[in-house]
């Protein structure tokens, strides 16, 4: 823990670095999307695991600096990506319970926004079920001025939490992630299948976006094709990468 407190007060962050793993449209194989995820490369610990490091971030209070790092440096990138003339996308972060809570949220998002001349939809937040349950009428209200600005909202983990579906039909959202639980081996486990043909149906009548988390075989990626799912990210297509490594998948747009 002070360790952790230790590499923010000397480092000023350079023990963080973010990784980036592509999202893909189901169809054309195309990388519409990135989800930045957070790493840690402690001098004592070593490249420490963000589900290590995100609850003792939470703990401690720690994940404020940090996720407003996290925020800057994917608002920075994204727009180097688009000065260097590479197609635009979306890029998403991951938030908890503590961030999201935070008073002064949404000034701070648009202050990295606008610094970096970066326009909102190419930013999505990607929010747990868990979360928005803590206190659902006022993660309401926040998402409903995020959508307001055109920040992109995704729900992440979808199906594992305890949301019920009279609720998510109120929620102010463009996208469901569903959570990768369902997509192991979905192909050839009937239970798994009939859970997520519901849960893309259900997502497209809502008009929401949805994604499938943890595809790692070429089987369930066809069954979500199949499926008429509009988005994948996974293994199969590929891990969590640097930047440097992201950015060779990009594609010029002119
Ligand atoms: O990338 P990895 O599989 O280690 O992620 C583990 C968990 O940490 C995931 O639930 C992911 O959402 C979370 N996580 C990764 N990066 C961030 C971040 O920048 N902020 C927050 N709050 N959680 C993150
Ligand atoms: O909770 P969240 O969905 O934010 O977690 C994201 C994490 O899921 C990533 O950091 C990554 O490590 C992990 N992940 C991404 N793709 C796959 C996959 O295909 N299989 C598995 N097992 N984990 C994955
Ligand atoms: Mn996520
Ligand atoms: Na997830």
């Amino acid at each position: 823990k002070n360790i952790l407190h230790g590499a923010i007060e000397q480092g000023h962050f350079r023990q963080f670095f973010v990784e980036y793993q592509p999202q893909v449209d189901i169809h054309s194989g195309k990388i519409i999307a990135a989800e930045a995820l957070l790493r840690w490369q402690s001098p004592e610990l070593g490249i420490v695991a963000a589900s290590e490091l995100v609850p003792l971030a939470e703990s401690t209070g720690l994940i404020i600096p940090i996720g407003e790092w996290v925020l800057e440096s994917v608002c920075q990138q994204n727009q180097a990506w688009q000065n260097a003339g590479y197609s635009p996308l979306c890029i998403a972060v991951n938030f908890s319970a503590r961030q999201f809570t935070q008073p002064d949220l949404i000034k701070k998002i648009v202050h990295f926004l606008t610094t970096n001349n970066l326009e909102p939809h190419y930013l999505e937040l990607e929010l747990t079920e868990s979360l928005i349950m803590q206190d659902i009428n006022a993660a309401i209200a926040v998402m409903n001025e995020l959508l307001s600005l055109g920040v992109k909202i995704a729900v992440d983990d979808f199906g594992t939490g305890y949301s019920s579906l009279m609720y998510l039909k109120k929620l102010p959202i463009n996208k469901l992630k569903i959570d990768r639980y369902f997509i192991h081996n979905v192909a050839n486990d009937p239970q798994k299948a009939a859970i997520t043909t519901a849960l893309i149906q259900m997502g497209h009548n809502l008009n929401l976006q949805v994604i499938a988390e943890g595809v790692e075989t070429e089987l369930d990626l066809e069954f979500l094709r199949q499926h008429n799912c509009d988005a994948m990210q996974g293994f199969l297509f590929s891990r969590p990468v640097t930047a440097a490594e992201f950015q060779k998948f990009l594609s010029r747009s002119a």
